[in-house]
């Protein structure tokens, strides 16, 4: 896929899973990067894309992401993909459990944004990566879902406010995809030899009869930062191999 009009591009949470196949994409097709992780990239990039440790949680680190991926030119794209998941209901959730997953998953968006959108000086594409979660959730996901909801109302109110400078805004929403996060929830429900088998069992709830690849939500996060999706902004795509299309209702 060519990536037509990005040239400089800033990846939250780009050193695994969904922002890491992200990152590799964009790589491949010339694109200059910057990944912002709190952890060091699983793929080795040769020194070819820049690293900055951050810890999205700091307003300082995020902002030095943003330092760093405009020293040579303005920045053109971000995608947020730092992501946690706990579990627990309203009731089970400790109060600083909820608040670290809403410090990462949504304030840390807030901050990345905050600090990269002046930077985009000539317009640009923002992605943030929530989940099918925003929309409809399994139990025991409280504060996972509420922060994707959140993102979900955090993207819409930035594509209006930023359609004059020129930023688009989207989000996507994947369904259960093979990553670090879904496979430490598998092996966290199934013990280490379980969990292979969970993970094709919650790949059998998607209609598709599998998980998804973390290239396969790439795909469509470059589709959204790229000109072809020039009239696209404030909106959610699922990702999800047809889960919520699904009515849990068997003939
Ligand atoms: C993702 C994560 C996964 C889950 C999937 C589908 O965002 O919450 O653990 O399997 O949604 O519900």
């Amino acid at each position: 896929m060519h990536i037509s009009g990005m040239k400089n591009i800033l990846i939250y949470g780009g050193a695994s899973g969904i922002g890491l196949a992200t990152a590799q994409l964009l790589y491949n097709n010339g694109v200059h990067l910057t990944i912002a992780d709190v952890n060091a990239p699983l793929y080795d990039f040769n020194d070819a894309v820049q690293y900055v440790s951050c810890d999205v949680r700091s307003a300082t680190e995020v902002e030095r992401a943003v330092s760093t991926a405009t020293q040579l030119m303005a920045l053109d794209g971000l995608v947020y993909s730092a992501g946690i998941q706990r579990y627990g209901s309203v009731v089970s959730t400790p109060i600083d459990e909820y608040d670290l997953v809403q410090q990462i998953n949504t304030r840390g968006a807030f901050l990345a944004c905050k600090a990269a959108i002046p930077e985009m000086t000539k317009g640009g594409a923002i992605v943030l990566v929530s989940s099918v979660q925003a929309l409809a959730c399994q139990t025991g996901v409280a504060a996972y879902a509420a922060s994707k909801g959140a993102l979900e109302a955090l993207a819409r109110a930035m594509a209006i406010d930023h359609a004059e400078n020129k930023i688009r805004v989207n989000t996507v929403l994947p369904g259960t995809v093979d990553t670090p996060m879904v496979r430490s929830s598998a092996e966290l429900f199934g013990g280490a030899d379980q969990s292979e088998q969970l993970l094709q069992q919650w790949g059998n709830n998607h209609p598709v009869g599998r998980v998804g690849q973390a290239s396969e939500i790439a795909n469509l996060i470059a589709f959204l930062l790229s000109d072809h999706a020039s009239f696209i902004t404030g909106a959610s795509y699922r990702v999800d191999g047809g889960l919520l299309a699904q009515l849990p209702v068997r003939l």
